[in-house]
């Protein structure tokens, strides 16, 4: 497979890199694409050097798949002229999520959804993917009817300059900031920016695309969204009321049994998930999974995934895997 890696020099884009090669992914040829200022820098994938390319050049060399995480601007000018070459586009980005002709796939959910004239495929927002990852099998079985989620999201989310805020803060030096505020010793209430509604995208990410993967409208879905000063993954703390009522033991065997879902689940040796843990895996880990005592039919759990793999990276190269499987590329 000829497959273009764009926003190659990004951390998303190192992450996917690092992916495709753990996973053996069959790339004949890589083509790693980044903004004009990158061109001609070298990248290294599985010992050999190869030098870094602009958007245009990329297009013409009519990559098989391109695997985006250049911000949606790009995405949105550039995913159609690469799909318009006959490359198969699966964009990190919020830029197509949300369009009805855009398929918003989770392999192990929905990716049947897929069909040969998909060309450009969004890729779900970190936060989403690994709470309908844990979610999906629990609404196949009782139906969900609402979800609060709060989460606690990685700086990672952010990008470099977020990781270097911090280390700034941790040093006690007065740097760029990625924030408004110091994330060091806080909590952030705010990732991305704020909606009409007094929600901000990513928690309102979370709520229409929750709806999307699982092709269910009637789920209400409400969020908060804070960033903490946390590296490895974010974390999420999830209630979630049923239609039919549950049997936690039950619950916990159906997600033991999720592709790409492990339970961390066990009081007597204080075994749940946390994101020290979860960096570099990548699986969506779920504990503390208990009955929610004031009202029926309703969960509590904690999930954690590594936002740049699971969250990201993998779920793209994932995405890729599964279109090389099925035939529809
Ligand atoms: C964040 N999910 O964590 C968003 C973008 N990666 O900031």
């Amino acid at each position: 497979m000829r497959i273009a890696v764009v926003g190659a020099t990004g951390m998303v884009g190192e992450v996917m890199l690092k992916v495709l090669a753990e996973r053996n992914f069959p790339v004949t040829e890589l083509i790693p694409v980044a903004s004009e200022r990158s061109v001609g820098k070298e990248i290294e994938y599985k010992g050999t050097k190869y030098k870094v390319v602009g958007l245009q050049t990329a297009v013409d060399m009519k990559a098989d798949i391109a695997v985006f995480s250049a911000g949606g601007d790009t995405s949105l000018e550039w995913a159609p002229k690469f799909a318009a070459a006959g490359t198969t586009v699966i964009d990190n980005s919020s830029a197509w999520r949300m369009d009805p002709t855009k398929k918003l796939v989770v392999p192990e959910i929905n990716a049947s959804v897929l069909t040969k004239e998909d060309k450009i495929i969004a890729n779900p927002n970190c936060s989403t993917i690994q709470m309908v990852l844990a979610l999906a099998p629990l609404h196949r079985k009782y139906n969900i009817k609402r979800i609060i989620v709060s989460t606690y999201q990685s700086i990672t989310g952010t990008g470099v300059k977020a990781v270097k805020q911090l280390e700034n803060e941790y040093a006690g030096i007065q740097g760029d900031m990625a924030y408004k505020y110091p994330i060091h010793r806080n909590a952030i209430p705010h990732c991305d920016s704020f909606e009409d509604n007094g929600y901000t995208k990513e928690e309102m990410k979370l709520v229409r695309e929750t709806q999307k993967i699982l092709g269910d409208n009637t789920i209400r879905v409400t969020a908060t969204a804070v960033r903490v000063p946390v590296v490895g993954g974010h974390s999420e703390a999830v209630n979630v009321e049923f239609t039919n009522d549950f049997d936690v033991s039950e619950v916990r065997e159906i997600l033991h049994n999720t592709d790409g879902v492990v339970v961390q689940d066990n009081l007597d040796t204080f075994t749940y998930p946390m994101p020290l843990y979860a960096e570099g895996k990548n699986d969506v880990f779920v504990g503390r999974i208990r009955r929610d005592e004031s009202q029926p039919n309703t969960l509590n759990m904690w999930i954690v995934a590594d936002n740049l793999r699971k969250g990201a990276a993998t779920n793209t190269i994932q995405i890729a895997e599964y279109l090389i499987q099925a035939g529809l590329v």
